[in-house]
């Protein structure tokens, strides 16, 4: 005789709706990140990515990270990664040295994206960016430009007093591809101000990534959680990045970023490492409630490859990419690799029942690894 699982009582009428097509509130969200019956969870963000057309495949892509400066303004209470000038381990990256760097990694890896975010540095000048930009382009026409932050963008309108749609008009002119979804963090003022006071307003963020969907550039999104935001910031969080897609359709992925406290002040004052429970839980409520995302990655940097596995049960289809090399999580303690070869993340897929596509970073299929 079947034993039929059952389906605790607050998700009971949230699966109603989701297996209705109906739209998800804020109070929905607050309950499901609430609940604990995280198989239920699990199974009810499965079905909605089913229902919105998913199926067993789930997507990386063979991509390149660069950080071309690790000098920062804004000293944001969260990050490991930045430096002021006199560190003496803060890098500024030369154009061409940069360039060599990635035509020398080309050579034994045939990455299709470059994935480059840097600090905040107020010692460089809005030209240096629009050079980068087109130097990474001359030297490799035929990889994606994946380039700077929504803050990064805002940063640039302050050193070249353009506006943030001037700024992005140079820089695609200068052969930039999309935008990554960093930045974000949580868009509440109440968190910025205690995790980001020196950061753009959230609204900043949102707006800058309307302009550039305006533009005709695609982007990504992100949620920095675990730190100070609480439920209901989370869940106005991916509202807000709902709300700009219904307007823009902008947006091809959203990544749950879960915030790694090793090296910073919250470090000190007795934070810890997200769990796998929260972090399938974010990976869960994203797919569920950004219902017109249709990709939500599974960032195996941040929760590690088997929960990456387990993630792709909960909603994920994505695995992000082969990466070479992290920076950002890994000065604030994560203990993944930097990086992981096609065949590895070829095989972490397939254990996990699915099946592997190389992707570009349209979600173009460049190889599907059959079963
Ligand atoms: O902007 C900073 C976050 C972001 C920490 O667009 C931290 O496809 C955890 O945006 N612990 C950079 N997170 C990473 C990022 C990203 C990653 C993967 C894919 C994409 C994409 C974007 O990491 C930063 C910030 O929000 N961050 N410090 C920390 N201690």
């Amino acid at each position: 005789m079947a034993i039929a699982t059952p389906v605790s009582a607050e998700l009971r009428t949230i699966r109603e709706k989701v297996l209705a097509g109906e739209r998800l509130d804020l109070d929905d969200g607050i309950t499901l990140l609430e609940c604990d019956d995280l198989l239920s969870l699990g199974e009810l963000a499965d079905s909605a990515r089913r229902l919105r057309g998913g199926n067993e495949e789930v997507y990386f892509v063979n991509n390149l990270y660069l950080n071309h400066t690790t000098i920062c303004r804004v000293k944001c209470k969260f990050c490991a990664f930045a430096r002021t000038a006199k560190q003496a381990d803060a890098e500024m990256w030369e154009i061409d040295d940069l360039v060599a760097h990635a035509l020398r990694v080309r050579e034994h890896q045939e990455f299709s994206e470059i994935h480059m975010v840097g600090g905040e540095n107020p010692h460089l000048d809005f030209s240096y960016y629009v050079d980068i930009t087109a130097a990474l382009r001359k030297a490799m026409p035929d990889v994606h430009l994946k380039l700077f932050t929504a803050s990064e963008i805002h940063h640039m309108t302050k050193l070249s007093g353009l506006t943030h749609e001037d700024v992005l008009k140079e820089l695609i002119k200068a052969g930039l591809d999309t935008l990554p979804g960093g930045g974000a963090e949580v868009f509440a003022p109440r968190v910025r101000k205690i995790v980001a006071p020196g950061k753009e307003p959230g609204e900043t963020w949102l707006q800058t990534h309307r302009t550039a969907h305006a533009l005709g550039l695609r982007t990504h999104c992100t949620m920095l959680y675990n730190h100070v935001e609480t439920y209901e910031e989370r869940i106005e969080h991916l509202l807000a990045l709902r709300d700009l897609q219904d307007d823009t359709s902008g947006f091809m992925a959203f990544i749950p970023l879960p915030f790694h406290p090793e090296n910073t002040v919250f470090e000190r004052r007795g934070w810890k490492f997200t769990t796998g429970m929260d972090d399938l839980k974010m990976v869960a409520v994203s797919r569920l409630m950004l219902d017109n995302v249709e990709h939500v990655k599974a960032y195996w940097i941040m929760i590690s490859t088997p929960l990456a596995q387990v993630a792709l049960h909960f909603g994920a289809n994505d695995i992000q990419g082969t990466v070479v090399e992290e920076k950002i999580a890994h000065a604030a303690g994560a203990v993944t690799p930097t990086e992981e070869k096609v065949g590895d993340l070829v095989h972490v897929i397939r254990e996990a029942g699915k099946v592997p596509v190389q992707r570009d970073t349209f979600y173009n299929v460049i190889r599907r690894f059959d079963p």
